[in-house]
């Protein structure tokens, strides 16, 4: 009787597709009035595995302003989606896209993120970016903030630290939802909400010279900021255009315990929970109680407004979406060897092989994930991104064999459609950077996740030709088939 209601596979309306973020693809930094934002003010890396978005400081900042370069700062180049747009959008069409998610760059339409007026040119561009998704029939979703907010914000209020900078954020997105109204049904808040406690990329605050505790402090402080913004948010899309499905947006981070030692399994549940208090407050409304005893422990006291506990509650989001690259291991013990991943280090995993940046891939982990976030929030969810970060080679016939990125891609598409017939609720996939862009974690062009390579290197040279790979071919016969050819 059961085993006849097991769906045998994607549903048919499924979101096929793949994402990518303002900074790291538009370019076109200083043209048409658009002021510049904290992502542009951000380093190149000097190694793989030094991140630099987070290490931006008071000196940095100055250096930044006074240099107009866009090798030392590639997010100000991108890979020039601004120009090429049509061009980028007719080869998702061309692997069938039913779904491209996209950010909108705040400092493109509030140059300083406090001007009372929006800039014109700037809502301009994502009119025709949204004309050319109606053109193929793809559904755009779009990320409100992708790691980045006018650095006039940074210099006036100190990012999302201060309470005012709601306003401005509420401003912003009345301005989004009023004019794309009927062109956008599904919104996305702020990307990988829990960015807000690793510092600057999230919160777009300086706090180098405060010691830890101040530092998580003003952190978590910020992230309330944003929770208030994001419910906000919720409440006018709501009110604007009723059609219209916004959610929030996780970085998932599946934690197994080192060992079945008791005290592992324990510092593995709390490593979960910290990870899953995010979307506890965006999905059901309030802070968790384990976070309590958290914030208790650590000293720090969140500054709650007359009716922010209200708001909370009322702007809960429709769906959950995330990004998943990796697990993680977590144990009681000290003297562990750390693995790299986004933005989180967590214990090697013996079991999992590792991309050459060191993030340990795991397709499993996305069933489990997918599971327990089902289980705990029942309410539809989105993976909004999954790739492999690779180095390409293009060959003398200008080929790209990438067929290791296919592999990765299977493998974790497998494990989605078991938890499909688990009886997950999910309402789409769009694959991270389906076309080459600039890292978020290390500004670096070579670290490569799309079906379409761009011709350009760490510097900023070369042609910017689209190439299509041998995943091209692959991704869009996936499509093609609804996933049932893998
Ligand atoms: C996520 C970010 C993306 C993205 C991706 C891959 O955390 O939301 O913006 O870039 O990670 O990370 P990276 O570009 O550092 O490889």
């Amino acid at each position: 009787m059961y085993s006849k209601n097991v769906p045998s596979g994607f549903p048919t309306n499924f979101l096929w597709g793949g994402a990518t973020a303002a900074n790291q693809v538009e370019g076109a930094w200083n043209i048409d009035s658009k002021g510049i934002s904290t992502a542009e003010v951000v380093k190149r890396a000097t190694s793989r595995k030094n991140f630099t978005l987070n290490e931006v400081t008071k000196q940095s900042l100055k250096e930044a302003i006074a240099d107009s370069s866009t090798s030392t700062y590639p997010k100000r180049r991108g890979i020039d989606f601004y120009h090429h747009y049509e061009e980028d959008i007719k080869l998702f069409a061309e692997m069938g896209f039913k779904a491209y998610r996209l950010s909108i760059a705040w400092s493109r339409i509030f140059p300083n993120g406090d001007e009372n007026e929006p800039n014109e040119k700037g809502l301009l561009f994502y009119d025709h970016v949204f004309e050319a998704c109606k053109k193929y029939g793809i559904e755009p979703v779009v990320t409100i903030s992708h790691y980045e907010m006018p650095l006039g914000l940074t210099l006036k209020n100190n990012g999302w630290a201060a309470r005012k900078t709601i306003t401005e954020f509420t401003k912003f997105t009345k301005v989004l939802f009023e004019r794309y109204k009927g062109q956008v049904k599904y919104w996305l808040t702020f990307n990988e909400i829990n960015a807000a406690v690793w510092g600057f990329n999230g919160t777009g605050a300086l706090d180098e010279e405060l010691p830890i505790e101040q530092k998580m402090q003003l952190r978590y402080q910020s992230l309330h900021h944003q929770f208030i913004a994001s419910a906000l948010a919720v409440l006018q899309c709501h009110e604007i255009d009723p059609e219209a499905k916004i959610g929030s947006m996780l970085a998932r981070m599946q934690t197994y315990p080192k060992t079945p030692a008791p005290n592992d399994v324990r510092a593995a549940q709390l490593q979960d929970q910290l990870n899953l208090f995010f979307t506890d407050v965006q999905v059901r409304g309030e802070y968790p109680r384990f976070m309590n005893r958290y914030f208790y422990e650590n000293g720090i006291e969140l500054d709650f407004a007359a009716d922010d506990e209200e708001t909370l509650k009322q702007g809960k989001v429709d769906f959950l979406s995330f990004s998943y690259y990796m697990s993680t291991v977590t144990s009681d013990a000290d003297d562990i060897t750390k693995s790299t991943g986004n933005f989180a280090l967590g214990e090697t995993n013996p079991y999992l092989a590792s991309s050459e940046w060191g993030w340990q891939i795991d397709p499993v982990g996305l069933r489990v994930s997918l599971n327990e976030l089902w289980d705990r929030y029942q309410v539809p969810l989105f993976i909004v991104e999954n790739g492999l970060g690779a180095i390409d080679e293009l060959t003398s016939d200008k080929k790209i064999h990438d067929d290791y990125r296919i592999d990765y891609l299977r493998k974790h598409l497998v494990e989605m459609k078991e938890a499909i017939k688990d009886g997950v609720e999910l309402l789409g996939y769009t694959s991270w950077g389906p076309i080459d862009l600039i890292s978020a974690s290390t500004s670096e062009m070579s670290k490569r996740y799309g079906f379409i390579y761009v011709d350009q290197d760490d510097d900023g040279n070369g042609s910017l030709e689209r190439i299509r790979k041998d995943s091209f071919y692959w991704f869009k016969e996936v499509i093609a088939t609804n996933g049932e050819k893998l």
